[in-house]
């Protein structure tokens, strides 16, 4: 079983094998955790990005799906795309945000990554309010996370976040 471990600050700060991208399916970059990784990662990982659009994912990368490039200049071995829903009242899409923790962790355990740092998935311009995708997080990093993964980090930006976090952890603990 995984350590599960919370701090604030910044993912593109963070020290670790993998850092998860809140991305979009185009894979090309956009605002939040996703303008913030490629800035700083550098355009290295655009380039891959790219070429996995030609390759792969012409039509892009379905929600909930993920996938690994380069870091570029970030302190870390991979970066893994993973594309959440966008928050919706009219349907449930749990599923879909489940998903995206799952499969980033089956890409970052074929990388053979140990540690990985996660954002809360769709909790930004996605619109997806914070207790339920936190509850949603530790749930699913929960009954997922597995060898060689050994540490999973939440990276929250703000208070109110990692205080959403606190609570999904200690009620499901
Ligand atoms: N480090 C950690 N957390 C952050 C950072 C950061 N540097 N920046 C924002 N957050 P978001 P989404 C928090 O919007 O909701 C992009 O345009 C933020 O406060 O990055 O999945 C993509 O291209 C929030 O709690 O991701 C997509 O189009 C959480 O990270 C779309 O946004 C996720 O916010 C994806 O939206």
């Amino acid at each position: 079983m995984a350590q599960i471990i919370l701090v604030r600050g910044d993912i593109t700060e963070q020290h670790a094998d993998a850092i998860v991208n809140a991305a979009n399916s185009s894979l090309l970059g956009g605002g939040g955790v996703d303008g913030a990784v490629h800035r700083r990662g550098g355009p290295e990982i655009l380039t891959e990005c790219r070429a996995l659009r030609a390759s792969r994912y012409g039509k892009g990368l379905p929600t909930g799906q993920a996938v690994a490039t380069t870091a570029g200049r970030l302190d870390a071995a991979h970066v893994i795309h993973t594309v959440g829903p966008v928050h919706s009242t009219s349907e449930d899409r749990s599923e879909l945000l489940a998903s995206c923790y799952r499969e980033s962790l089956r890409v970052a355990a074929e990388l053979g990554a140990r540690t990985v740092a996660f954002p809360a998935i769709s909790t930004g311009i996605y619109g997806w309010p914070i207790d339920d995708g936190a509850r949603i997080a530790i749930a699913t990093v929960r009954e997922c996370a597995a060898e060689p993964v050994t540490e999973v980090r939440f990276v929250l930006f703000d208070e109110a976040a990692y205080a959403a976090f606190e609570a999904a952890l200690e009620t499901s603990a």
